[in-house]
This record gives structure tokens, sequence and C-alpha cells, in this order.
């Protein structure tokens, strides 16, 4: 992994890397196994909002490794638990990359539709994506389907001026599966490469809204054969179990391919991304990691076991100077 994107992810994890694998150490150090530990071990990892069950099942595991002989000390108890966590982390399918370089059979446009609640950084991490696909020196084009909010769709086209990327947006009041047909249309006519569909916040129990959902999806599919080619479910990490919850019920009312957790960097609840890998199979593409526009690092759940756990890395880099849009 580069240096880079390894330094912004254990940045990004320092509030969760100090509370967890501080309170680890400091616990487990120079001690032997036994139940009063486990115990406390639970505790930790609960508190690291890896979620109830799952912290149970990988203290099960300790437990019962425990038993066979394997492990005897605190410290060999935590090197055990880093080895289930990444075994959680690499189940199913694992692949970071989203976009048409990442496919075998390039058919263009790659849609990307982003859902999710409000606030939880859907917009933004459009932005960082449509950043990252650009240093790719790929086309691309924004779809403003968010038209709930004005605020919604001026925000957007802030960071496309930034960017300088083309961004379609409906008229005032308009529909947003009719934002999504202009949206298609342009892009293949651009000969983008990719097109990215930003889409208001809403709830899985506001059935209208996912409705409208599905409906910017099938414009989406009817425009442009196969598309949306990924829907990305976007998470705030810092809600800890909401976001477990979130998924639950998102991905059970919409086709959802892959998650991105935000704001990791404000929160020492980043164990939560361990939590929801345990509850739904889907892969985590991305994180975030800041405000700024690269504040967004490819999820490889080696590299982010290690930043949990705090292993040896290179320095930190400065962070960016760049100002986060807010409206
Ligand atoms: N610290 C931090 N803030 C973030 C991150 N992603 C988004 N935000 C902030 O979260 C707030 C809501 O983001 P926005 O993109 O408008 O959310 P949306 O309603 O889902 O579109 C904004 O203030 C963003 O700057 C992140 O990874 N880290
Ligand atoms: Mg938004």
């Amino acid at each position: 992994m580069l240096r880079k994107a390894f330094s912004k992810l254990r940045k990004g994890l320092t509030k969760t890397r100090e509370s967890f694998a501080g309170a680890l150490r400091a616990v487990a150090g120079g001690r032997s196994l036994d139940d009063d530990l486990l115990r406390e071990l639970k505790r930790r990892l609960v508190e690291a909002d890896m979620g109830v069950e799952t912290s149970l099942r990988l203290v099960d595991a300790m437990r019962d490794a425990a038993k066979r002989g394997e492990i005897k000390t605190g410290d060999e108890a935590v090197a055990f638990l880093k080895s289930r966590v990444l075994e959680t982390l690499r189940s199913g399918e694992d692949n970071a990359a989203v976009g048409p370089r990442a496919r075998a059979s390039s058919e263009t446009p790659y849609v990307v539709l982003v859902v999710g609640v409000n606030g939880v950084g859907k917009t933004t991490t459009i932005a960082k994506l449509a950043n990252r696909y650009q240093q790719e020196q790929l086309r691309v084009v924004l779809g403003a389907c968010d038209t709930f909010r004005a605020g919604a769709v001026r925000q957007l086209e802030i960071w496309a001026q930034r960017l300088g990327v083309e961004i379609i947006r409906g008229k005032e009041g308009g529909d947003p599966d009719a934002v999504a047909f202009d949206a298609c249309d342009a892009a293949v006519a651009r000969g983008a490469d990719v097109l990215i569909l930003d889409t208001a916040g809403r709830l899985h129990t506001q059935e209208p809204l996912m409705r409208q959902l599905r409906k910017i999806r099938d414009v989406a599919t009817k425009r442009i054969a196969s598309a949306p080619h990924e829907t990305l479910l976007i998470l705030d990490a810092s809600t800890g179990q909401n976001a477990v919850r979130q998924a639950e019920q998102f991905t059970g009312a919409v086709d959802v391919s892959g998650l991105i957790l935000t704001k990791l960097d404000g929160t020492a609840r980043g164990g939560v991304v361990v939590a929801i890998r345990d509850a739904i199979g889907l892969p985590v593409r991305f994180i975030g990691v800041g405000e700024t526009i690269d504040d967004l690092a490819p999820f490889d759940a080696e590299a982010f076991v290690d930043a949990l756990f705090e292993a040896e890395s290179p320095a930190a880099k400065p962070a960016s100077r760049q100002e986060p849009i807010r409206n």
C-alpha cells in the first residue's frame, strides 16, 4: 500500500487507536490470560464499537484458543485478536477498487449511485471520489439528484467548480429521476468515463423516498445498460451502532454493492467497521478520514488492522490546507 495512503489511514484512526490499542496494551500487557482479562478485553471491544455480537464472538474464539493452550498471555491474546479481526474484515468480497479501471469489461460511463441518510457525508465523499477519478485521468460527470434542498445542489456545484468537473442539475423543484435521466444522457454525450449521482438523504422507513431512489436507479439502468455499476451506501462511523443498523436496514431496502465509512477521523469508534463487516457481507470500498478533498483512503483490511492495533508506520504527512465546503 502507498505510504501516503497508509499515513492518512493511520492519522484518521488516531482516536480509535489511542483508546483501543492503548487500552488493550494497558490491560493485557505482561499478564496471563484469565477470565478477568477476557471480560476486560470484551469491554474494550464493545467500547470501540465492534458491537456486542462481534465482541462476544471474538472473546469466545480467544477463550477456545486459550483452552487449547494456543494462547497463554495477554500479549498473545491481543495478537490473536488482531488476526481474528483481520479475518473478519477480509471475509467475503474485499475489493477497494471502484471504477471503470477496476472492471474487466469497461463499458462507459461507469455509473456510481450514492445513497444514505442525511448528513453522513454523501456529497463530500462524491467530491473526493471525483477528485480520485480525475487523478486517474478519467472524465467525470456529476448528477445533482438531491433536489430536495436548494443548498444541496449548490454544495455539489461548488465542489464541481473547484474540481473542474461537469455537473448536471435539474430545474428548481424538479424530479430527481429527471436529473438522473439528463445526467446519463450528458455523460454519454460527453464520452464521460464515470458518472456519479448524488441523492437526498433518506431513511429506509420513508417509503416514498425509497421508491424515488429505485426510480433513479431504474432510469440509470434504462439509459445505460447495467447501470448503476456501483451503489454505494455512505455511513457515518462516528454514529457507532447506529451505522450498523443503517447498513442492515438500507441493504434490505435497496441493492447496495459497497460501503464507504466516513468521519473515522473524528471518532474513537473505528471498531464499527468490524461490526458492519460482521453484520453484513458487503465490502467496504473507502473510508473518509477528514473533510478535505483528499481525505479518502481505499479500504485495505490489513492496513486498517495495522493502524488499529498500532504497527510501525511512516511519519504522518502534514495536514492539507484545503478548506471544506459547508452549506
Ligand atoms: N471529519 C469528517 N467530516 C466529514 C467527512 N465526510 C464528510 N464530513 C462532513 O460531514 C458533513 C456532512 O457532509 P455532507 O457531504 O454534506 O453529507 P450528506 O448530507 O450526506 O451529503 C460536512 O460538514 C462534511 O464536511 C469525514 O470523512 N470526516
Ligand atoms: Mg448531500
